[in-house]
């Protein structure tokens, strides 16, 4: 008898843009996946990645029960499917005895970027991480969106507070190293980005890209210009120069607001068009005119992502962009830069975070949020002393692949006593955990976005039910924290209070927030259970001085750290040397390291080769389709050579994301479209020294072709 088709409505949360889409099912089966036209957010948009829900679901790779590993009879490491109980006691047996021994600063953790499209992991791993306050916790965060926190705590008091294009209403739109046509978009939460820049042109108005490939979104732009890797902080400096220099500082509304403007024109006296062109290979008339354009524009954006956060300048990169939007008044105005409104405000609900509070044991590297740089997460594991790691817990990561000088993580998680991942696959990271504990599928549990709600382009709440019951017997991420913070407590004698499920705590939140009790909205969760497209909140509001979060409701520009770190800018960009910068680069259809098991998703040609810019290539003599070795300082790769016209000269890219097929990876469809890591090629001491971030991009690389 055939099953009748059911409808669900749900977020996709495989990237930033949080789609809403219809599932049609057919009993356990997934008939359709499409975009829902009624989401307010969204409207219908999708992407090819959206499927992959479904994929990630049948996926027969993906672990439905623990698994243990073992030696097996060829000597190798295997694993084997154990029984939830016997897993979760190992897990904390493990956790537990290092902590007896050697104290908690010997557990590393380690999150990865799922984490935060999974709220149970946001909301509930506390449960076993308050038993562990570990001075040695890493996350993506510092390869990633780190300079953009510390800008926001220094500048508007938290974390949290990052000013968010408002495309739609815009005039002009200059954009830094981000590629939101194939990314879709981050710390910007901004379905179907290709449409709203379309319509950002079609009414007249302009978008910028500063990038050193021509990337997709680069291709829609009304002026693109290649800048060499790593150099965007003398172009935004001396965008900032010419706006004192041409008397267009005009922070109208703003002005009563902040502080610092006539240090920092001091601060940037010296630094020319002429200083910055000789740098970033833009003329000196291109960036004055950059600076007039949007000066001159009744309404302006000036937008910067992972391509100049993750360099060696990442923090006054962002610092400069905000600048940029605050002397022009583009902060907190319509067509600007606005501040959200979530329903669930995480600005009120989460600590401000802070800065340089402790640092890491080996190489003396700042804290931020109580995170050390991941960067030295290598080094704390294979450094002896007080203090070494000697046990990892790594959940929803994959830092083999996605951190900087991987093989030498690779090497150093063989090197310890115990490790556990909290991941649905065995793979280049989990294949060295003594336990992998896999959650439910995301199919399988509800889901509120309590990230990106926060970075969205307009003020929007959704909370989706499971698509399927839970299989028996399986848990949820948030059961699997709660599970393993009992047993943790409980062997260390302290309090292992019971927690609610995360939806219960979305009820809160919604009533305690901004739209909730006392207010006309009264939102709560069976509101929203009722209007499962999502309920829409209205654009983006200026909200200033009120939102801000600074001791004195004000913005003091004129950063201490910032300025002097401009120094460091000037010594180091002279001591750039020759040889060819390695960027990286993302395609719609992949996901990080994660999304390459889905043949859906892999088909077609393969995507882990080198772009090279044809005139390079012909200077030295390379053809394209040939195999070329890359090496840096800190390793060697191998891969395809592809010329691309896209590139400027001297700048070659590889993808990030790949370097499948390792011994014990238990995912046939990524390995057999295994590719290479890029970060084999990155330098754990390749760093933005202020903010401990990662330079994952303008890495310094020799090329020969095999
Ligand atoms: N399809 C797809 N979507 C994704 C992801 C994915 O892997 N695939 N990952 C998600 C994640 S975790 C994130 S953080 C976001 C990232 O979102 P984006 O930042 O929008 O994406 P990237 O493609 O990393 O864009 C960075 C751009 O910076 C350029 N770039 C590199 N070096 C420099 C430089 O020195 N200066 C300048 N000006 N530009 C430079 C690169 O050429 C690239 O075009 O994407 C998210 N969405
Ligand atoms: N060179 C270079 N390096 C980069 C980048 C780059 O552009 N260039 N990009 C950086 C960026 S922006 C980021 S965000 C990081 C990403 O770095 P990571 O977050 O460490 O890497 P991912 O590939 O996203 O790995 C995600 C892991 O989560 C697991 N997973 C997926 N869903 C779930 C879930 O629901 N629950 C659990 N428990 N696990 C789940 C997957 O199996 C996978 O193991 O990489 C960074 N590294
Ligand atoms: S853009 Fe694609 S991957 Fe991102 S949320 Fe939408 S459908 Fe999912
Ligand atoms: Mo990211």
């Amino acid at each position: 008898m055939s099953e009748d088709i059911q409808k669900h409505y749900r977020a996709c949360h495989l990237c930033e843009a949080i789609c809403g889409v219809v599932i049609e099912t057919r009993g356990s089966e997934v008939v359709s996946i499409k975009g829902d036209p009624d989401d307010p957010l969204s409207r219908g948009h999708i992407c090819p990645k959206a499927v992959a829900l479904q994929d990630i679901h049948t996926d027969p790779d993906r672990l439905r029960k623990p698994v243990k590993r073992i030696r097996g009879a060829s000597g190798e490491y295997e694993h084997r499917e154990i029984e939830w109980e016997e897993a979760l006691d190992l897990a904390a047996d493990g956790l537990v005895r290092t902590i007896q021994r050697d104290g908690v600063d010997a557990v590393g953790i380690y999150l990865g970027n799922p984490s935060v499209h999974n709220y149970g992991m946001m909301t509930h791993q506390n449960a076993l991480f308050r038993h562990i306050r570990t001075c040695n916790r890493f996350s993506a965060t510092s390869v990633d969106q780190l300079p953009h926190h510390l800008v926001s705590l220094w500048l508007f008091g938290h974390k949290l507070l990052f000013p968010i294009p408002d495309i739609d209403r815009s005039d002009y739109f200059l954009m830094i190293g981000a590629n939101p046509v194939a990314s879709n978009g981050s710390i910007w939460t901004v379905p179907d980005v290709r449409k709203r820049i379309k319509a950002l042109t079609g009414r007249g108005g302009r978008l910028v890209v500063i990038d050193p490939r021509r990337t997709e979104t680069a291709e829609l732009a009304s002026e693109h210009h290649a800048i060499r890797p790593g150099t965007d902080a003398a172009l935004l400096l001396s965008m900032i120069h010419v706006l004192y220099r041409d008397d267009l500082v005009r922070p109208r509304d703003l002005v009563s607001l902040v502080d610092g403007i006539d240090r920092v024109g001091a601060a940037v006296a010296d630094l020319t068009p002429e200083w910055a062109a000789q740098h970033t290979g833009m003329s000196a008339d291109t960036i004055s005119a950059l600076a007039h354009e949007f000066a001159g524009a009744e309404s302006a954006i000036c937008y910067g992502r992972m391509g100049v956060s993750t360099q060696r300048f990442g923090a006054l990169c962002q610092w400069a962009i905000q600048v940029i939007n605050i002397l022009t008044g583009n902060l907190d105005r319509e067509g600007g830069s606005l501040f959200t409104l979530p329903a669930i405000d995480q600005v009120s609900g989460v600590g401000p975070g802070g800065f340089d509070r402790h640092r890491s044991r080996v190489r003396g590297l700042p804290e931020f949020d109580r995170e050390l740089p991941v960067a030295c997460m290598a080094e704390e594991i294979t450094t002896p002393g007080e203090g070494q790691i000697r046990a990892v817990f790594t959940g929803a990561g994959t830092p083999v692949l996605s951190t900087p000088a991987g093989e030498a993580l690779d090497g150093a998680l063989e090197e310890l006593d115990f490790m556990v991942s909290l991941d649905p696959w065995i793979n280049e990271t989990t294949r060295h955990a003594d336990v992998i504990l896999p959650p439910t599928s995301p199919l399988e549990h509800d889901h509120y976005d309590l990230a990106f709600h926060v970075n969205a382009m307009r003020n929007t709440t959704r909370f989706s039910e499971a698509v399927f019951d839970k299989p028996e017997g399986a848990l949820h991420d948030w059961e699997i924290f709660e599970a393993l913070g009992e047993r943790v407590a409980m062997a260390l004698d302290l309090d292992a209070r019971p927690s609610v499920p995360p939806h219960v705590i979305i009820d809160h939140g919604l009533k305690a927030g901004p739209y909730g009790d006392g207010t006309d909205r009264a939102l709560s969760l069976s509101e929203l259970q009722a209007k499962p497209s999502g309920i829409d909140l209205g654009p983006l509001k200026p909200q200033l001085p009120q939102r801000l979060k600074t001791r004195n409701q004000r913005i003091d520009i004129a950063q201490e750290p910032l300025l002097a770190d401009i120094d460091r800018l000037r010594t180091q960009l002279l001591e750039a040397g020759e040889g060819y910068r390695l960027i990286g680069r993302r395609h719609v259809r992949d996901c990080n390291s994660w999304m390459h098991n889905f043949t859906r998703l892999v088909k077609g040609p393969g995507r882990c080769t080198l772009l090279v810019n044809p005139a390079d290539a012909e200077r030295e003599g390379w053809t394209p389709g040939r195999q070329v070795s890359i090496s840096s300082g800190a390793g060697s790769v191998q891969a395809e050579l592809e010329l691309s016209e896209t590139m400027m000269p001297g700048v070659v890219s590889l993808p990030h994301g790949y370097g499948h097929g390792r011994v014990g990876v238990q995912t046939a469809v990524a390995n057999s479209h295994a590719g290479v890591s890029c970060n084999t090629l990155t330098e754990a001491s390749y760093l933005d020294e202020l903010s401990g971030n990662a330079a994952l991009n303008g890495v310094g690389v020799s090329i020969t072709s095999l």
